[in-house]
């Protein structure tokens, strides 16, 4: 379907070194489509669930504690294979060993300090979706360009 959907999120490493447009004009110029954006700083409650797949491991304080510690900018991109495709954009979870030409290959270093979230399957896009954004956040339109991105 061309319409999957992932949650990707800049990170406050991100909005502080300014890549907020460097990640969204890689998401937009593969073609996929934006529904949503916001910018806000997560509460502990929202970052806990978020990453509640890591709860009680020795990182998860920590990481809780940076996702909260200033402004993100949450984002649902919508397209064909957009989960999978996204992570490859995203690249590795430890920058050193992300590959030149992802995000986290360009532009990151230190595994918690690695720039971008994205959704690892259709299901944690799904479950990350509903929690991030209401349904009324999600904009319905149709690009003109759609049929110059898909045959
Ligand atoms: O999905 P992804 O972000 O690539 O990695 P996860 O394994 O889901 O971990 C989430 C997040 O936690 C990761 O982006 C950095 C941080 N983290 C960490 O700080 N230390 C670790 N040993 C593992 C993960
Ligand atoms: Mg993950």
């Amino acid at each position: 379907s061309n319409q999957e959907r992932s949650f990707i999120m800049v990170k406050p490493e991100g909005v502080q070194r300014a890549l907020v447009g460097e990640v969204i004009k890689r998401f937009e110029q593969r073609g996929f489509k934006l529904v949503g954006l916001k910018v806000l700083v997560p509460s502990k409650d929202i970052a806990n669930v978020h990453y509640g797949e890591h709860e009680g491991k020795p990182f998860f304080p920590k990481l809780v504690g940076h996702i909260t510690s200033g402004a993100v900018v949450a984002m649902v991109w919508e397209g064909k294979d957009i989960v999978k495709t996204g992570r490859a954009m995203i690249g590795a979870t430890n920058p050193l060993a992300s590959a030149p030409g992802t995000i986290r290959g360009d532009f990151a270093i230190d595994l918690g300090r690695n720039i971008v979230h994205g959704s690892d399957s259709v299901d944690s896009a799904q479950r990350e979706i509903a929690l991030w954004f209401s349904p009324d956040e999600l904009a319905e339109y149709d690009p003109t360009v759609t049929p110059w991105i898909y045959e």
